[in-house]
């Protein structure tokens, strides 16, 4: 057990929306920390990442899920089981909602499912610094007429607007408990693991169209070495020798970028000097193979 004393709260809070809603973004804004990457780009997030945090006596454990949209290929459709098993297993359910969407089929079709999971739900309302405050009013009474909130809160991710607001509704809201957790960690992923998706971050920014899809990244070595630095190696893998050179670009460029980006905010996050080494290595069918998903963490 984890522990502190007798009077703590401790639980289990899934994030579930549509893909791009801004999951991740809250994740990392209720932490305080990244712990889970974002981007523009719908399904950058692959798995059930955990990022934790203290609030008063409580820890709040925060499940960020991949979005739930209709699933085509087999990666997508581990992606969209493991959200809802992630909402399944935690204690309570926070449903983001994009201010500027509202209630579109794909927000109503995750109202209805998310009726089926027996937990308390909260209503998050997120990104309301792209509308007027009026039109939000509506948004709320018809997303509570479909489901029955508990709570429900307006919030700009973004800009941290209401973030603060959520994180004590939740430390109120988890189960009364020992913690699950020590109470500095921020996340239950090893630091090799969040360095990998920090890079593959880089690959979202970088690259267009289906190549981000298309591609994973594995940490291989991670070595401290006497000089307090951290040397790093990591293998890009794609599904075929054209997206390789791609990854590459113009003389190596892109992939140059990519590194530089990735090595500027590990070394942030770690606090030491890091030296990245990237490879880019073809694997033909990586997603499809149910293997790998185990490895990412996925169900299928
Ligand atoms: P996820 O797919 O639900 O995890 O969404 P992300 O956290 O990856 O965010 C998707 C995009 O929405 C990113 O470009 C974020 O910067 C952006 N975003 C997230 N929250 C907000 C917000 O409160 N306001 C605005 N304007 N953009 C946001
Ligand atoms: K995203
Ligand atoms: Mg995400």
């Amino acid at each position: 057990q984890a522990g502190r004393g007798a009077d703590t709260r401790c639980g289990f809070v899934a994030l579930i929306g549509a893909p791009n809603v801004g999951k991740s973004t809250l994740v990392n804004a209720l932490v305080g920390s990244k712990v889970t990457i974002v981007s523009r780009k719908v399904q950058t997030t692959r798995a059930l990442i955990r990022g934790i945090v203290i609030e008063g006596a409580s820890q709040i454990i925060l499940v960020d899920t991949p979005g739930i949209f209709a699933p085509k290929r087999r990666l997508d459709r581990a992606m969209v089981t493991t959200a809802w098993s992630g909402a399944h297993d935690a204690d309570l359910v926070c449903v983001l909602l994009d201010a500027k969407k509202g209630l579109d089929d794909e927000a109503e079709a995750i109202l209805a499912k998310a009726a089926t999971v027996a937990h308390q739900k909260i209503l998050v309302v997120n990104k309301v610094d792209l509308v007027p405050r009026d039109k939000l009013l509506a948004l709320v009474a018809a997303a509570n007429e479909k489901l029955t909130f508990a709570r429900t809160f307006l919030i700009s991710a973004l800009s941290g607007d209401g973030v603060d607001d959520v994180r004590r509704a939740l430390a109120e809201m988890v189960p009364a408990g020992p913690f699950h957790y020590p109470e500095d960690q921020m996340s239950d992923a090893p630091m090799r693991h969040l360095a990998a998706e920090i890079t593959r971050e880089k690959i979202y920014s970088h690259l267009h169209q289906e190549l981000p899809y298309q591609s994973t990244v594995e940490t291989d070595s991670w070595t401290e070495r006497k000089d307090g630095s951290i040397r790093i190696e990591q293998t890009i893998f794609v599904e075929r020798d054209s997206q390789r050179k791609i990854v590459l670009g113009k003389a190596g460029a892109t992939i140059k970028s990519i590194g530089a980006q990735s090595r500027k905010e590990i070394a942030e996050i770690t606090g030491v000097p890091v030296h990245l080494f990237l490879f880019v290595k073809v694997r033909e069918n990586w997603g499809d193979d149910p293997d790998r998903y185990r490895e990412m963490g996925l169900e299928f």
